[in-house]
């Protein structure tokens, strides 16, 4: 054997893996602002998609108007991803300009 590993009793000395997984990322999901939408719509959506009470959508649905973009919720990427088409189409079939969209957080 001669193998400076082996300890007395035979067995390998084997170091512990470190653990290498990171968390998974997460991704803000966002409005946009625009000039058409009508405000009752986004404290709607607000609402129905991200289930915010009717003060904290009228809330976000200013800053959105206000500031140009607001976070509606933080989730990972596959229901990210659903929120923002489930939005966006409903937007769509409302004749609604509005936009949602994802970022990583
Ligand atoms: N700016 C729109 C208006 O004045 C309201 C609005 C708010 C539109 C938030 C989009 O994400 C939005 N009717």
């Amino acid at each position: 054997m001669g193998d400076e590993r082996k300890q007395p009793d035979q067995e390998l000395a084997l170091e512990e893996a470190r653990p290498r997984i990171k968390p998974p990322p997460q991704f803000q999901v966002v409005l946009l602002n625009d000039d058409y939408t009508p405000m009752e719509f986004v404290v709607e959506v607000l609402e129905g998609f991200f289930g915010m009470d009717r003060e904290k959508a009228t809330r976000i649905m200013l800053h959105v108007h206000t500031r140009g973009k607001g976070v509606c919720g933080i989730y990972p990427r596959d229901i990210a991803e659903t929120k923002v088409a489930q939005v966006n189409d409903y937007s769509r079939q409302h004749n609604h300009p509005l936009l949602c969209a994802m970022e990583q957080a």
